[in-house]
Order: structure tokens, then C-alpha cells, then sequence
């Protein structure tokens, strides 16, 4: 029988250990603490089959010797291909409907707040003020989708049924029914000036890092129905650049923002960008993963890998996603 060991940084393992092992019985199940220690013999790791990681601390890497796969407990797999002496085995992530509602849910949730005015509303209701404002229909709206993978594909169906127009943008040429798409650098400056809200839904690569800063910001259509056009980013935070999307929100170039993520988490308390207005800020959470439901596919992913079969959801390291 195999060894697993769950490696992550800041998630609770025991939730992990607990469905893994009602899953994998018979399996030996090793976990690091919260921090991400590994709290047994060190010894012990050159025996490990299969790692479940989430942000996995690099010294425990170097020791997994005999590894066979490395499964991304998450959908991203920026915190683990960014290691140094990454052990040569397969990386697998989550593709999965229960994220993938989760996440879709987060958009639709910041799409209608601020199609519906959340941000001005509330303003109202803090000045006990009762005034009705114009709003536009959600079919009077373009949302573009920044990446058109699993996550940007559900999110723009969500989107769609609610009634926005959707528009997306990804590295390769996709043909999507209701939708039309543009790829590549040529088709960036296109797609940008046709949308209203941006939805960025992408992987941290270096070819995406920055990339939500004033340049980006500034070919967003301008004279859209919301008075401006509103940036939500829940896919990683090293693809924006806080400085300019909050000078952005205070000068009025973007008419509003939701941010799930940043490039430090948690988000230091004095860093200006809490201040900015019309911004909703959220604590990475845009789509948790669920030990209940994650654990149930990445069982199925090793029993089938020790039959034979081959894995599902592998990540391209060179490409970097
Ligand atoms: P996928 O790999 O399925 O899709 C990624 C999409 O991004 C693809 O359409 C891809 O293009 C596009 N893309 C990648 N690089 C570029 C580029 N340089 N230029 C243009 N498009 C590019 O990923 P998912 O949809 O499953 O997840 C997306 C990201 O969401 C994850 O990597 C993760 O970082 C983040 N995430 C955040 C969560 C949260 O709670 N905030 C939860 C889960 C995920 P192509 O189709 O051509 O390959
Ligand atoms: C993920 C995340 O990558 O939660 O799944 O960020």
C-alpha cells in the first residue's frame, strides 16, 4: 500500500487526512501542521508515493525522493511549478464541479454588485439617504473574459443566463458558442475595448504576470453603461499591480473592482489599496477547496494511477499551467 502525504501551508490538513484516509483505506496517510512542517522523521519522506500540496514548503520537497505524482490541491499550480529542485513527477490539479460552481458563483455575485450598484447604494444607505439611481440592464453590458479555461468558460455561461453579453480572451484560438473570442497579444487591445467588466480569470505565469496594470486598465471601454468600466480579478494576485488598479479606482479610469487575490496574502493591513473606493476586497476565496468533495477525485486519481491508467488533469510545466 502507498504513502500520501498532505502538505499544506495555512489550510486546516486534518480536514484532508480525515477524508483521505475514509477514501484510501489501508493507505498510509502522513500530513504537515498549518504551517506547513512536516512534524514526523524526515526520514520517513523518501518513501512518500504521491504528494497533495497546497503552497508545500520547498525543504520538504527536496526530500520526497521516491515521489510518483504531485497533486495540486488547488485549481492554480503557480505555488508548487515555482519551486526550485521541484521533483521530476507528473503534476495533476483540480478541475472539479464543485470549485468550478464556486468560483462561478463569486462572479456572478461581484458582476450583479456592481451592475446593480452595490457600491453607490451602500453609500446611500450609510447617509440614510432614499434615492433611486439609473440602471443598466445586465443585456446592455459586455463582461470579457480574461482566460477561457474551466473556470472563464463556466463563469461566462453563469454570466450569459443572467443576461450580460460576454466577450473572452485566451492564449490559443477557441471557438465558443454565444460568444466571441479573441486570443494572443493581436487580439488583446480588441477584446479590452469592448468590455465593460473585466473578469480575469487566468493562471500566474510570466506571461500574465502584471498584467492587470494602468496600461491594461486604461484600453478598457470607457463609455460603457456603468460609467466606466469595473475590473474583478480572482485569479492571482502576481497578475495584478495594486498601485495602479487603486489610483485607477481613485481617479475614476475604472468605475469599480473586486479583488479576490494579491501578491501578499494575507493583504498587509497598511497597504493603501483597502482604502481605494469602490472596491470589494475578499481573502483569496473566490472558490475554496472542499476536503468532502476534492478528496473523492484525487483517490479516484490514484487508484486509477496504480491500475495502470493514465492521470487526468496534468499540468504542462513548461507552458506553466
Ligand atoms: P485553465 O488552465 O483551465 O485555463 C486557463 C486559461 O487562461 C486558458 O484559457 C488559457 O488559454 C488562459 N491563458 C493562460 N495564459 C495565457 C496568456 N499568456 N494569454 C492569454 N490567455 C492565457 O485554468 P482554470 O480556468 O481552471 O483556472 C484559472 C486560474 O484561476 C487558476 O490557474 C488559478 O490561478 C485561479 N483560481 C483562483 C481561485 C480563487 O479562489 N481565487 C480558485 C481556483 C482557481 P488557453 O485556453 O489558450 O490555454
Ligand atoms: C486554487 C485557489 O488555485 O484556490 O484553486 O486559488
Amino acid at each position: 500500500m502507498s504513502t500520501v502525504l498532505v502538505a499544506v501551508t495555512g489550510w486546516e490538513p486534518d480536514a484532508w487526512a480525515r477524508q483521505l484516509t475514509k477514501q484510501l483505506p489501508g493507505h498510509t496517510i502522513l500530513q504537515t501542521d498549518i504551517e506547513g512542517a512536516f512534524p514526523g522523521s524526515v526520514n520517513t519522506l523518501g518513501g512518500v508515493d504521491y504528494l497533495l500540496a497546497w503552497k508545500p514548503k520547498p525543504e520538504l520537497l527536496e526530500r520526497l525522493s521516491g515521489l510518483k505524482v504531485i497533486f495540486s490541491l488547488g485549481a492554480g499550480v503557480d505555488h508548487i511549478l515555482g519551486v526550485d529542485k521541484l521533483p521530476d513527477a507528473p503534476v495533476a490539479r483540480i478541475v472539479d464541479p464543485d470549485l468550478t460552481a464556486r468560483m462561478s458563483e463569486y462572479v456572478a455575485w461581484q458582476a450583479l454588485h456592481h451592475l446593480r450598484l452595490g457600491p453607490a447604494y451602500a453609500q446611500l444607505q450609510a447617509g440614510r439617504q432614499w434615492e433611486e439611481l439609473r440602471q443598466p440592464a445586465a443585456s446592455e453590458v459586455t463582461a470579457g473574459l480574461l482566460g477561457l479555461g474551466v473556470l472563464g468558460q463556466d463563469a461566462a455561461a453563469v454570466l450569459r443566463r443572467i443576461g450580460f453579453r460576454t466577450i473572452g480572451w485566451s492564449r490559443t484560438q477557441k471557438q465558443i458558442e454565444s460568444m466571441e473570442c479573441f486570443h494572443g497579444g493581436e487580439g488583446l487591445d480588441d477584446f479590452l475595448s469592448r468590455t465593460d467588466i473585466l473578469v480575469a480569470l487566468l493562471p500566474l505565469t510570466p506571461a500574465t504576470e502584471n498584467i492587470l496594470d494602468a496600461g491594461l486598465i486604461a484600453k478598457l471601454r470607457k463609455n460603457g453603461p456603468l460609467g466606466g468600466p469595473v475590473l474583478i480579478n480572482a485569479g492571482r494576485g502576481g497578475s495584478q499591480v495594486d498601485s495602479d488598479i487603486a489610483d485607477a479606482l481613485c481617479e475614476g479610469t475604472l468605475a469599480g473592482a473586486s479583488l479576490d487575490v494579491f501578491s501578499q496574502e494575507p493583504l498587509p493591513a497598511d497597504s493603501r489599496i483597502w482604502d481605494a473606493p469602490n472596491l470589494v476586497i475578499t481573502p483569496h476565496v473566490a472558490a475554496v477547496s472542499s476536503p468532502r468533495a476534492l478528496s473523492v477525485q484525487i483517490a479516484e486519481q490514484i487508484k486509477a494511477f496504480e491500475a495502470g491508467q493514465p492521470l487526468k488533469n496534468l499540468v504542462d510545466r513548461e507552458r506553466g499551467y
